[in-house]
């Protein structure tokens, strides 16, 4: 089209017909994750945002695909959800033009699960479900007290044997290298397991009456403080109740508990019932939120709860016999 003004004729101008009504896409993005890079774990999801412009477009539909959808697959609102381990690329199209987001998929956490001692055999199973031991290990004399803890931080429990004041120290759950051996307390102590300091490594507190003697290593040597807490007649339970990494006391009364979430004499931070005086409690963090909750164990059923409150059972499996004796470990790491 050309233009005439006082004799001078302008240049052409080229003229596309559109529908004036029409706004065409020119661009997509993705707007979350801004990176352009999401973490998801197997199992778990997480929607990927994309927005079109200009902000006008008539046709702002933004449709999803996935590079690997063996790896992670994405719904139509671009909620993308770990199938297993691997990268794939989610692409977000409009029209023509698309926007990449790079998927890792990693491995789901894994929780504390069972272990049963018989005599000197354990049998740890790596899941919170019926069925055989994934690993069946001989180790130690059948009076040695067994204790479950991360001596060593790696995120994986291993046994630690004590006959007498005497520790032995496994950091394999084979049990065939002994790490190290060491004294503390006295033969007959009540000891308990716990990461104390919050560094990631478990070592012992010795119980006497209502006083608790922690040790914040591996080694013979006096407690590093020593805190009151309950009645010398209490049920003394150890967890991360708070999930800030460090261990602390809860005093089981009845079926009444109280969680103190610092390592220092004073009243309860909650009390919540769970369970029947006469049940046997179990510690462990069981959804591997970081928090430790307790599991009721009737005969060999377990009642499993993932908060600190009264109500029903989250999970109820059988495993081992109602003579066993149990342990709650992370056998497999997190
Ligand atoms: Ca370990
Ligand atoms: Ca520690
Ligand atoms: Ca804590
Ligand atoms: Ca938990």
């Amino acid at each position: 089209m050309t233009a005439t003004a006082g004799g001078v004729v302008s240049p052409a101008v080229a003229v596309t017909v559109t529908d004036a009504s029409l706004v065409p896409v020119t661009g997509v993005k993705v707007t979350d994750p801004v990176s352009g890079k999401l973490e998801v774990t197997v199992g778990s999801s997480k929607t990927v945002k994309a927005s079109v412009s200009p902000a006008n477009a008539t046709d702002r539909t933004v449709s999803w695909s996935s590079s690997a959808a063996s790896v992670a697959k994405v719904d139509a609102n671009g909620k993308v959800t770990g199938v297993k381990e691997g990268t794939a690329i989610i692409v977000a199209f409009s029209q023509g033009h698309a926007a990449l987001v790079e998927v890792t998929v990693k491995a789901a956490p894994r929780g504390d699960t069972l272990g049963i001692r018989r005599g000197t055999e354990y049998h740890f199973r790596y899941s919170l479900s019926t069925g055989p031991a994934d690993k069946t290990v001989r180790m130690g004399m059948s009076n040695d007290v067994a204790l479950v803890g991360d001596w060593d931080g790696d995120g994986k429990d291993t046994l630690m044997l004590r006959r007498g004041n005497m520790n032995y120290v496994y950091n394999d759950l084979d049990g065939k290298t002994l790490a190290r051996s060491f004294q503390y307390g006295a033969a007959g102590d009540v000891v308990l397991v716990g990461d104390w300091d919050g560094d990631g490594k478990d070592t012992l507190a010795v119980r006497r009456g209502n006083a608790f003697h922690i040790r914040n290593s591996l080694t013979t040597g006096p407690a590093d403080r020593v805190v009151n807490y309950g009645l010398a007649t209490d049920q003394i339970l150890v967890g991360d109740w708070d999930g800030d990494g460090k261990d602390t006391l809860m005093v089981r009364r009845g079926n009444e508990n109280h969680v103190r979430n610092s390592l220092t004499t004073g009243k309860a931070d909650r009390i919540f019932n769970y369970g029947l005086a006469s049940d046997r409690i179990l510690v462990g963090d069981w959804d591997a939120d970081g928090k430790d909750t307790l599991m009721v164990r009737r005969g060999n059923e377990n009642h499993v709860r993932n908060s600190l409150t009264t109500g029903k059972a989250d999970r109820i499996f059988n495993y081992g016999l109602a003579t066993d004796t149990v342990l709650v470990g992370n056998w497999t790491g997190r």
